[in-house]
């Protein structure tokens, strides 16, 4: 018999994915996407318009943020297992917009988790997509696990903390088989486009082909392990098809700051940079022309910043057999290939 899966957050990043992960393995896959003005589907339009995914692929409107939806999708969809990538997931506009990414990211979680206990006719396996940035300030040097303790730096990871402890609580108060992935960044050509990664390999592929001037960042000097999402949720199924419900690290075990990501895209479409200055007057310039590309913007530095993460995914190496297939170099390699279509 085929397992049904239900995706929260099926339009994004992970959620597309996801979706074609699940349907390769045979799932039927049942997708929430929200009503927008205007067409809010493109990372999944090609599964939807794919003949064999016809009757294995279905997609309903639906929002965290209203209670009876959720139930509604919970009870009629009767899925085998659901996966919460819903979220509010810009750690910079959470600080402008608090309550909505609490709303959505914190009490969205709990919503599913009542829908998913109060659902008797099957047990429900549950996947909250966690974060890194749970872990928030940590010392320099030292990898986090699934022991390391959370110190939110934003109202997204605060939001991501109570979703964290209160999935825990659910599976240990009423036996849900609820699961946090604590995943750290994973990029993908696919990416939004205000995130670093993307946001760098697209306007440095756009300043190459004279289509923009100039880049803006905000704290190049910052740390991220960076992963692939074609591997990320290869792990989230795993972590789902466990025996006992448990919490997992998923990262790639090594730490880059946005400056180095930076030089390395450079270096791969021959765009020769020089960087100058300090603070905020430091610039990278093109070598030749003596013209400035990126520029440092106060804009874009948060009131509390995470200035390093590195994840330690030791456990899910050992009880999930999950490692990555994607290095950083060739994730800048994919990226920089789908921007010059
Ligand atoms: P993303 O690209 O921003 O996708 C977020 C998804 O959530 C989109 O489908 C979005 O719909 C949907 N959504 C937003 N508000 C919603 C609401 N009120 N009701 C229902 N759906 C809503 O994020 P991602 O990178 O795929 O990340 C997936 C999940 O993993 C998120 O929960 C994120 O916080 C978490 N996470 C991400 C990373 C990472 O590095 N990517 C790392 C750790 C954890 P629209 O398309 O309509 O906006
Ligand atoms: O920032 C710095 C910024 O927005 C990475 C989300 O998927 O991963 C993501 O959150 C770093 C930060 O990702 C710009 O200050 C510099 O230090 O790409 P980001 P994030 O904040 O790490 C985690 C794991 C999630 O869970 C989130 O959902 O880059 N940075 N200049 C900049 N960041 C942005 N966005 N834009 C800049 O101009």
């Amino acid at each position: 018999m085929k397992k049904t899966a239900l995706i929260f957050g099926i339009t994004g990043q992970d959620g597309s994915y996801l979706a074609r992960f699940l349907l390769k393995k045979k799932y039927i896959v049942h997708g929430v996407i929200r009503r927008s003005s205007i067409i809010n589907t493109v990372r999944i339009d090609e599964i939807y318009e794919e003949p064999q995914y016809r009757k294995s692929f279905f997609l309903h409107y639906g929002d965290l943020l209203d209670t009876g939806n959720v139930n509604m999708m919970i009870n009629n969809v009767k899925p085998d297992e659901v996966y919460n990538l819903a979220a509010q997931s810009h750690v910079a506009v959470s600080f402008q917009m608090p309550e909505y990414t609490s709303d959505i990211d914190g009490i969205g979680v709990l919503r599913i988790l009542e829908s998913i206990k109060n659902f008797k006719n099957k047990k429900i396996k549950f996947y909250q997509a966690g974060t890194s940035e749970m872990f928030g300030n940590i010392k320099k040097n030292s990898s986090m696990n699934e022991k390391t303790i959370f110190y939110p730096r934003s109202p997204y990871a605060a939001a991501k903390v109570f979703a964290h402890h209160i999935s825990v609580n659910y599976r240990e108060a009423y036996n849900v088989f609820a699961c946090n992935g604590i995943l750290f960044n994973h990029e993908s050509p696919v990416r939004g486009e205000t995130f670093v990664t993307k946001k760098i390999v697209k306007a440095l592929c756009r300043i190459k082909n004279g289509k923009q001037k100039k880049l803006y960042l905000g704290n190049i000097y910052s740390k991220r392990d960076w992963g692939h999402a074609e591997d990320y949720v290869v792990a989230m199924w795993k972590i789902l098809q466990q025996k006992k419900p448990e919490d997992f690290v998923i990262a790639s075990g090594k730490t880059y700051s946005v400056k180095y990501f930076i030089n390395k895209v450079a270096k791969k479409i021959n765009l020769n940079i020089k960087w100058t200055g300090s603070g905020l007057n430091e610039k990278a310039k093109l070598t030749k022309e003596n013209r400035t590309i990126i520029e440092i913007d106060k804009r874009y530095f948060r009131p509390t910043e995470v200035d390093y993460l590195l994840g330690d995914a030791t456990k899910a190496r050992k009880l999930l057999n999950w490692k990555p297939s994607h290095t950083l170099d060739s994730l800048i390699s994919e990226m920089i290939k789908y921007e010059e279509k």
